[in-house]
Order: structure tokens, then sequence, then C-alpha cells
């Protein structure tokens, strides 16, 4: 009985034997989280609100009916938090900054209260031996920039952003080594000014229907043209102050799902190519030369912002690594209608490409509990050789990935705390960038997991489960262990490769 007990647990363990010690030397392992999905306490110590308060207050715009006003209460459990990611052996720890509680109307004068707040966050980090990997932008405007002149539709945010990121650089850089300006420019471009289904919630499609305000052909292109701009400024600015004495790197979060091509044909094979460059391409291009691939200068014409010279050159080489969210795949099929450009007439429809889960005979893989969450983890590797090949191999960060479970009555916190699943993804991927490192000499210098907690997840609310750890919302936000917990210590707890 005990040998074939052990037999037994030697087979179920075996999807688990690849480990740290398979990937390089100072590799760098982490989770990651936001500080409005994690934080609560937006009433407290002088935060502003932003956006997203009055986003997830107005009725109708999050599924579950939930906000985000206590959340996780990260902002008071934090030093328990920063417990539970020694206890997984992680080396390090992404979070995001509330630009309102530095700033609560976004300009003017600073809130010392919150400076102290993440002084304490970040010192308690430090003191276990995690190091902070900061996101300046998660998407939580502060509401009076909004009020103001709209946000990123004005180049006016320029200033106030970077007045900002330079406060971050002074009072917390001499101990932040790694920035990120801005977490998915293309998701908060797209979501919150093409088809509205994000902060600040604007746009045009099906004739105003869903939106009061906006316009889904241009407003996401000049938003993520002053996106760029103000990266851009910020980076200037920490290369001419901060970056000699301090020492630290900046980055930008790019959101990417690996577009297949739902045929063999070359209209399909190239859709999928332009898929991609409308979404990757249009925030990384300009960043790495210069301007927007040139499918999109072609097929958005005039509604697309143009760089000037100066602007080209202050853009161009701005990031010293490339972080990558990479959660899934989809089939691309070249757009051969007019259909869906004339009713929604919007920025999606312009790359001519239809991008879905499935390509008309099968889906493309597993799902997770969220609708675009598709199981795929040979593109990672994949996505990792395109980045090498199309951008010279630069230095990248997996800033996020993973999975969610359903949060639902019928399932028990026993049951819950099982994710076979996500010790399956988690295994999957991680083997698949570590094939793109060790075989394909990808450049890729860390991989942070989505996420330590369950957390609330912007329009599903608490209806989605993405955490290592459980959070029982029931009981006070009780944190407890999934099995993915222990597969990450046991996979972490191998030393590292010389
Ligand atoms: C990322 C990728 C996709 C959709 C949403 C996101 N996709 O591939 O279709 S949002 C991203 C975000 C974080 C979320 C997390 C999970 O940065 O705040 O909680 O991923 O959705």
């Amino acid at each position: 009985a005990v040998m074939i007990t052990i037999l037994l647990e030697i087979q179920i363990c075996l999807p688990a034997e690849i480990s740290r010690a398979d990937f390089p030397h100072g590799f760098v392992f982490g989770t990651a989280s936001s500080a409005f999905q994690y934080e609560g306490a937006v009433k407290e110590d002088g935060r502003g609100p932003s956006i997203w308060d009055t986003f997830s207050h107005t009725f109708g715009k999050v599924t579950d009916f939930s906000n985000a006003d206590v959340a996780l209460d990260h902002y008071h459990r934090f030093e328990e938090d920063i417990q539970l990611m020694k206890d997984l052996g992680m080396d390090a720890y992404r979070f995001s900054i509330s630009w309102s509680r530095i700033f609560p109307n976004g300009s003017g004068a600073i809130n010392q209260a919150g400076i102290d707040h993440y002084n304490k966050f970040i010192n308690a980090l430090l003191a276990k031996g995690i190091e902070p990997y900061v996101t300046l932008y998660h998407w939580d405007l502060p509401q009076a920039l909004d009020d103001k002149y709209k946000g990123w539709l004005s180049t006016e945010i320029i200033k106030d952003f970077a007045a900002y990121a330079e406060t971050c650089f002074q009072k917390f850089g001499d101990r932040v080594k790694h920035w990120i300006t801005f977490n998915e420019p293309h998701t908060f471009t797209t979501q919150g000014y093409d088809v509205g289904l994000q902060a600040p919630g604007r746009c045009s499609i099906l004739f105003h229907l869903f939106c009061k305000a906006g316009n889904s052909s241009t407003e996401p292109y000049i938003v993520a043209h002053n996106v760029l701009l103000t990266h851009a400024t910020v980076a200037d600015i920490y290369k001419k102050k901060y970056k000699n004495i301090q020492g630290g790197s900046l980055g930008v979060a790019f959101d990417v799902i690996w577009y297949e091509p739902a045929t063999n044909t070359k209209e399909d094979i190239e859709a999928a190519q332009r898929a991609q460059e409308f979404q990757l391409g249009w925030f990384l291009d300009p960043l790495m030369f210069g301007d927007y691939p040139s499918s999109m200068r072609s097929r958005v014409g005039n509604r697309l912002p143009k760089f000037s010279p100066s602007e080209s050159t202050l853009v161009k080489g701005s990031l010293d690594f490339v972080g990558i969210n990479h959660y899934t795949t989809f089939y691309a099929r070249n757009n051969s209608t007019h259909v869906i450009g004339t009713l929604l007439n919007d920025a999606i429809a312009d790359s001519g490409t239809i991008t879905l889960p499935f390509n008309g005979t099968k889906v493309i893989a597993e799902r997770a509990n969220s609708i675009w969450l598709y199981i795929v983890p040979q593109s990672m590797r994949t996505l990792m050789n395109y980045v090498k090949q199309k951008y010279g191999n630069p230095p990248v960060f997996i800033t996020e990935s993973g999975m969610d479970d359903p949060n639902s009555i019928f399932i028990s916190l026993k049951d819950a705390l099982k994710d076979e699943k996500r010790i399956r993804y988690y295994s999957g991927y991680l083997s698949y960038l570590q094939t793109a490192i060790k075989d394909d000499g990808c450049n890729v210098k860390g991989y942070f997991a989505w996420s330590l907690l369950d957390n609330w997840e912007w329009v599903a609310g608490y209806s989605s489960r993405f955490g290592l750890y459980f959070v029982d919302y029931k009981d006070n936000l009780k944190r407890y262990p999934k099995q993915s917990v222990q597969w990450f210590q046991n996979f972490l707890k191998s030393k590292p490769a010389k």
C-alpha cells in the first residue's frame, strides 16, 4: 500500500517537474496586484475619488453590482499579505500606487498621508526581502482631472502625470528600482473610450446606444497618443534626473493576446499579424521605432494623430524593459465585409480583423471563468519569440499571467481551494516560457502571477477569482491558501541555476 501511495504521489507530482532551477540565475518571481482592486479604504487618509469609484458606483456597470470600497482591505492588512508573499517564496511584488492618494485632485498639493502609506508599505516589503515593482497608473485616474479637462483626452494631463510620477521618484525611488508607468494602455484606451465598458465609459458605437458621450472612431487614438507622450515625458525626466542616482529602470505593461490565424489562407495569416499590430504594435512600435505600424497609418488615416519629429525622438527608445501581461490566445480572421465597420464605426473595426476564441469549427482551448480567458500555454513561447524577432530581443518581464475560477455559492470553501486547473495553467505557461528562454534565447527577466489574492475584477466585480489565495468575502475577508500556493512553494524552493 505504501508503495502504491508513493507511486501515485510521484504521478500526481509529475506536472510540477518544472522548477525555478530551470530558469536563469536572477530570474524574478513575483505576484501582481493593483491599488483599486486590492486596497479598499477609498475615503481614508485624504484619498480623492478616481474615475473607477464613479464608474463602479454607476448602476449597471458592474455585473455583480459590487464596488471596491472595501475590496480586500489590503490598505490595512498589508503586513499580513506581505507575509503570504513570503510564505509563497516569492522574490518580488508588483503593485500600483493610487494617484489620488498622492494628489487627491490629481494635481496641486501633495497629500502627505498618501506618501506615508506607501513608505510604510515599501519598507514592509523590503523588511521581508520582497522587491517592489511599482505601477504608476493602473486605471484609477483622479476624478478631478476627468472633470477638469477630460483626462487622457487632453494634453494637459502630461504635466500633471509627470508631476505625480516625479513625486514618486523623489519619495520612493531610493528603494523602488522598477517602475511601470502604465498598465495595459491598449485595454483602458479601447475599453474606456471605444466600447465604453470600463471607466470613464465613453463610446459612440451602435449610434450611442450604450454611452452618452464619446467618439469611438477618434478618441481611442487621441487617448493612446497622449498616453505615449506622457510615458515618454516621464521616461525623459527619469533618465535625466533620477536614473543615474537611483539606478532603476522603467517600462510599460502591455496586454497581449496572442492571435493565431483562423485558417491557413494568406488573408487570415495577414489578419493575425495586423491584429497584433493594432494591439501591441499600436504602443510598442512608437516606443521602439518612433512611429505607429504602417498598417495602422494606412487604415486609420487622418484619425491617427501624428508624432512631430521631436515627439518621435522623445518616444523612441523610452523603455528600459517591456512588460507583458499575457493570459490568452484568440483566432484572427480577415474581415472582408463592411458590416461591423458601419455598425460600430470604431477603432476596433479599423484593423479589418475579427478576433474570437473559435474559428468556425472549433473552440481554441479549455476556458477559465472569464469569457476571454482560454488556456493556451504554448502561445507563451510563440509570443516571446515574436517580441524577440520583431523588437530586437529587449528585456521582458511577464508582468501578469494567470487564470480565474468563478465565485459561486454552490462551491464550498474546501472545493474552491482545490485549484488543479490553476496549477496546470502555471506549470504549462511557465514550461513554455522556460523553453523560450533556454532553447530560443528570449531575454525574459521575470514572471508575475496575477494574482496574490482573489480580488475585485473590474466589470466582473467579485464574481471572478484570480488569486493564489482565496478570500472569503463572507467571513471578514479571511485569506486561505489554494493548492496552487503549495505548488508555487514547491516550484520556488529549488535553488536558481547558476
Ligand atoms: C488583460 C487581458 C485581457 C483582458 C483583460 C485584462 N485579455 O487578454 O483579453 S485586464 C488585466 C488587468 C488586471 C486584471 C487582470 C485579469 O491588468 O487589472 O485584473 O488582467 O483580467
